[in-house]
């Protein structure tokens, strides 16, 4: 199974999504749009793991919980990744508690790595991927796009749990949740 591990942003941030999405699309419709529902902030991408795997995988994410306060995101602002021409993926800009989330983070990938998961060697930047260009040079109207969401803000997401989800035919399954339960 495919699995990653990640944040949700709730209710605010999805239906602030639905109402600026239809006017992005607009400007970029041959792009890979991600449906509002599936929005996530990604802390760790696992990848293939074998369903054995689960329980010790879940009983690391487990004790993650209790060493992080709920934490407070803003969604505002947004960018590309790969050329600005030709972005192959489209984020919004997270802001906030950015600390507490790389903290958050980091953690994740160091109860992970005795399993095997290694950590990406690329340094954690935290975004909501709006969409992704279909084919790899990118797609010059999402640079459209990212200028449309300059000064966008979509309002704050609390951030109270870790989700382990599994991607299956392109749908985000929750697996495992894990209350960010420190006081
Ligand atoms: P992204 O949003 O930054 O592209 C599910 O595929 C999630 O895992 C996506 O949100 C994606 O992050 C993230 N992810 C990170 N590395 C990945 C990879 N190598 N392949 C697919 N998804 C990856």
């Amino acid at each position: 199974m495919r699995l990653f591990v990640a944040v949700t942003l709730g209710e605010t941030i999805e239906h602030q999504a639905l109402a600026a999405l239809p006017k992005l699309k607009g400007l970029a419709p041959r792009a890979r749009w991600v449906p509002p529902t599936n929005l996530h902030l990604t802390l760790s991408f696992l990848g293939e793991v074998e369903a054995e795997r689960v329980p010790a995988l879940s009983e690391a994410l487990t004790r993650v919980g209790p060493l992080h306060a709920p934490l407070v995101l803003t969604i505002e602002g947004g960018g590309g990744f790969g050329s600005p021409g030709h972005p192959r993926v489209l984020w919004a800009g997270v802001g906030g508690e950015t600390k507490a989330l790389g903290a958050l983070q980091a953690d994740v990938a160091a109860a992970l790595k005795p399993l095997g998961f290694e950590p990406e060697h690329r340094d954690y930047t935290a975004h909501l991927t709006l969409a992704r260009a279909k084919v790899p040079r990118g797609d010059r109207e999402l640079a459209e796009c990212v200028r449309a969401l300059q000064g966008e803000k979509w309002g704050e997401a609390r951030v109270d749990r870790l989700t382990l989800f599994e991607s299956l035919h392109g749908k985000y399954h929750s697996r495992l949740e894990v209350p960010l339960s420190k006081p």
